[in-house]
């Protein structure tokens, strides 16, 4: 594989999918040298087939306001790779979603999920829909439009959709209520359902749960911990509120979160009724994060900015991609933060991760920081499969000792002869390898 012709012929076959070619050639980088060594990958064009999806299901989804006018959106769903197990990956909902966007989290998933050890491929989904101040009304009709389509290629043992940008629990449940009529089957097809009807305790926790494991993993390395450390997140949704719990509990201090509208700095740090407040202001579906101000008048709002220029000692990106670019790196390097775990995927730049590395940053990839979302989706099948229930502490510490084998893995592939772990590498040689072999052993397909 030449990484160069290779990203010269999809930029020509998919020309302006810039977040997708982003996501490769950051995966093909890390994987030249590997790949090169065992030249079976190269004669069976294993990385030519990994590159493209399976499949892609594209269509329109019309739904009815709550004044009687119709309105139609895209619907997509990415069935990228089923090597190591179905289908498995998130759905989004965004105004900003288009397939770059669906394809580069579809192919990021294939790794992610590969790292978690669970039997699991990677697809992608989602919708140009914008939550945004919608009635719960509004969101049940689209959700139930968007599954009259969907419904037809998925199942528990083909493709099994969840949550993501837009869509929790409330979007999960409507779109289980829609497949379980129309197929009348009461399956796990999709997870984080509702706990009461198939979901798994400590799903909705488990990507910042997870994130804030993997970055304690991390900052081990240093010998070092949570306890007394100051914490930039960034967003202040699903991800960023488990985040912002375990920081918390392992005596830390979150100090931001952020919307489209600006971040907020709490100086007395966000703990207790500060993040059962996050959930309040997510569920307003205003989507702006001023208002904690008006609640906790102690902390300041920042309009159109980003929390990167606040004094940390670690930084968790929680909210969307290319979110944290090469200034805002510098300045975090600037004053000192010594470790960036990534909770939403691909949140830094490609000249971000550079200073990081460069300047020996402890810094991690979303998919191997934020894979306890999908991994505990995992767990959520495989309790589906058995047809019962783990208590909260036994899936918690399922999730814990993944995560550590997640670091322990990005580790093993990506130490440098200096001891300086490249965990961009590391996990992205350690997920490939896997599918990589898997579908070696499966023939040309
Ligand atoms: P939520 O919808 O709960 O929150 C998303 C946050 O990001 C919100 O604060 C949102 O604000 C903000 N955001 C989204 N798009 C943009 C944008 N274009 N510009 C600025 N801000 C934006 O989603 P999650 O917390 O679930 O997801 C956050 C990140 O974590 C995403 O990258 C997601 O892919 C990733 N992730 C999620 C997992 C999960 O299990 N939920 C698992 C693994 C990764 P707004 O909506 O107002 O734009
Ligand atoms: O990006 C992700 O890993 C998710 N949005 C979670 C996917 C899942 O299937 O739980």
């Amino acid at each position: 594989m030449e990484v160069e012709k290779m990203m010269i012929d999809l930029e020509k076959k998919h020309p302006g999918e810039v977040e997708y070619l982003q996501a490769v050639r950051e995966v093909l980088d890390s994987i030249e040298e590997v790949y090169n060594e065992s030249p079976q990958f190269e004669s069976a064009g294993i990385i030519e087939r990994l590159v493209e999806p399976d499949r892609i299901l594209s269509f329109k989804v019309p739904w009815m306001d709550d004044h009687g006018k119709v309105h139609v959106n895209l619907g997509y769903r990415i069935q990228f790779n089923n090597a190591i197990g179905p289908y498995k990956g998130g759905l989004r909902f965004h105004p900003s979603v288009n397939l770059s966007i669906l394809k580069f989290l579809g192919f990021e998933q294939i790794f992610k999920n590969s790292l978690t050890t669970l039997p699991m491929g990677g697809g992608k989904g989602g919708s140009d829909f914008d939550p945004k101040g919608k009635s719960n009304a509004e969101i049940m009709r689209f959700c139930q439009a968007f599954m009259l389509e969907l419904w037809k290629i998925i199942g528990p043992e083909t493709d099994v959709p969840a949550g993501d940008i837009g869509v929790g629990g409330r979007e999960i449940g409507f779109m289980f209520g829609m497949y379980k009529k129309l197929t009348r089957e009461h399956a796990g097809v999709l997870t984080g359902k509702g706990i009461n009807w198939g979901g798994s305790l400590i799903r909705p926790e488990a990507t910042g749960f997870g994130a804030v494991y993997f970055a304690q993993e991390m900052l081990k390395t240093k010998g070092t911990d949570f306890k007394g450390k100051i914490v930039a997140v960034s967003g202040f949704g699903n991800v960023a509120w488990g985040a912002i719990t375990k920081v918390n509990q392992l005596g830390g201090k979150a100090v931001t979160i952020s919307g489209p509208d600006g971040y907020v700095y709490d100086p007395d740090g966000i703990s207790g009724e500060k993040i059962e407040y996050m959930l309040e202001l997510r569920s307003s579906n205003q989507d702006i994060v001023k208002p904690y101000t008006y609640e906790f008048p102690n902390a300041q709002f920042v309009q159109g900015k980003r929390p990167w220029e606040v004094k940390c000692d670690i930084a968790l990106p929680c909210a969307t991609q290319n979110e944290l670019g090469k200034e805002d790196a510098q300045i975090l390097i600037k004053n000192g933060c010594i470790c960036v775990a990534e909770g939403a995927n691909m949140p830094s730049t490609p000249e971000a991760i550079e200073k990081f590395q460069e300047s020996k940053v402890l810094f991690a990839p979303g998919k191997a920081v934020n894979a306890g979302g999908v991994a505990t989706s995992g767990l959520e099948m495989s309790q589906n499969s058995m047809k019962l229930n783990w208590n909260a502490d036994e899936v918690d510490l399922r999730l814990h000792q993944i995560m550590r084998n997640i670091h322990e893995a990005c580790v093993k592939y990506g130490k440098g002869p200096d001891g300086y772990v490249n965990y961009v590498k590391g996990a992205n040689v350690a997920g490939f390898l896997k599918v990589a072999n898997a579908m070696l052993d499966q023939g040309v397909l």
